[in-house]
């Protein structure tokens, strides 16, 4: 056994969004979901199991974590040690690296990077594809950013067959401007507005139909490198998810002002013949998914109406990298 590991995983933008469980515990999802990585967002962690300590302590950025969060690391981490036979404690070191003014914290890179350096550490050394059944139990997303480029996450049929498969590495001319709107912490987290979605929206139904024809269709413009055409789909996809939340009871909407500022601005765009879509996950802010070769001048638009500091472009960006 190696003990210890270390490993970078990146974010994800859903394009086909995934947005309800149907089981909680396992992280199993109602729809099938596909995503970019992107490189601009990407968290590093390092696992140790150590015989000198008698529980897990988990650092973020230096800090030393309560005992909740610490919790969420050492379930995930249980995950691992029941697997390889192992009865040891972790230390565990992370860090988040996001541009400046974002303080986006990504749950799907940090599980992708906490599963490949626990992956490592406990010498488990599981394939990808098993990589991706474990990042899933920490949170859905992360399951789909053990790959880089285009990625879909099979919704599968149990727990063994939901994992995330590379689709296509996103090398043809393809970027994400991210607007940030707001940085602070939002007020339901995905998980529960998850929740209460699935149990109270009247349009559950038909989301997860829609999404499974969305999916299809994202598929086939990728596959046919159809840059509007996946725009589309990815901005329509986006908006229903949003919908659904709305006829939800209690009804919430993630949206703030200068998030309806930045659609209004993509559309203008659009009609000046910059081809550019947006979508919005659970929070404020706004992603762009555009042409690579495009991505500054959309920039300069946005920066007329807001901060530098809050428009970021993102390339694609790879899977995990053991470091
Ligand atoms: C997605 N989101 O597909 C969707 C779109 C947000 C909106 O996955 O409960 O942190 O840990 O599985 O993955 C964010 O939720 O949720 C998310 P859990 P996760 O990217």
């Amino acid at each position: 056994m190696k003990s210890r590991g270390r490993a970078r995983a990146y974010a994800n933008i859903a394009l086909i969004k995934y947005w309800g469980k149907r089981d909680e515990k396992l992280v199993l999802p109602m729809n099938s979901s596909l995503s970019l990585t992107i490189d601009c967002f990407y968290t590093e962690t390092e696992v140790i199991f150590r015989k000198d300590v008698d529980r897990d302590y988990f650092y973020l950025n230096d800090k030393l974590q309560g005992k909740d969060t610490t919790e969420k690391v050492s379930k995930f981490l249980d995950l691992f040690r029941k697997a390889a036979g192992l009865n040891l404690s972790a230390v565990v070191k992370s860090r988040n690296y996001v541009p400046t003014a974002a303080g986006l914290a990504s749950s799907a890179s940090g599980f992708a990077a906490l599963a490949a350096a626990a992956n490592v550490a406990s010498g488990l050394n599981l394939d990808n594809r098993q990589l991706s059944i474990y990042a899933r139990q920490g949170s859905g997303s992360a399951a789909r950013s053990i790959y880089g480029g285009f990625v879909e996450w099979k919704k599968g049929s149990s727990h063994q067959d939901s994992y995330a498969v590379p689709i296509d590495d996103a090398q043809w001319d393809i970027g994400i401007v991210i607007v940030m709107v707001n940085s602070m912490e939002k007020l339901i987290s995905s998980r529960e507005g998850m929740k209460r979605t699935v149990d109270t929206s009247p349009f559950y139904k038909v989301w997860v139909e829609s999404a499974e024809e969305d999916l299809k269709h994202i598929k086939i413009a990728i596959r046919n490198r159809d840059f509007k055409k996946t725009g589309l789909i990815a901005e329509r996809n986006g908006l229903k998810m949003h919908a659904i939340m709305l006829g939800a009871n209690p009804p919430f909407c993630y949206w703030e002002p200068d998030s309806l500022k930045v659609m209004q601005i993509v559309r203008q765009l659009r009609r000046e013949g910059i081809y550019c879509y947006f979508t919005l996950d659970a929070g404020p802010n706004v992603k762009i998914l555009c042409r690579l070769s495009e991505s500054h001048k959309i920039k300069d638009r946005l920066i007329q109406f807001f901060d530098p500091d809050q428009v970021i472009i993102a390339k694609p960006g790879p899977g995990i990298t053991i470091l």
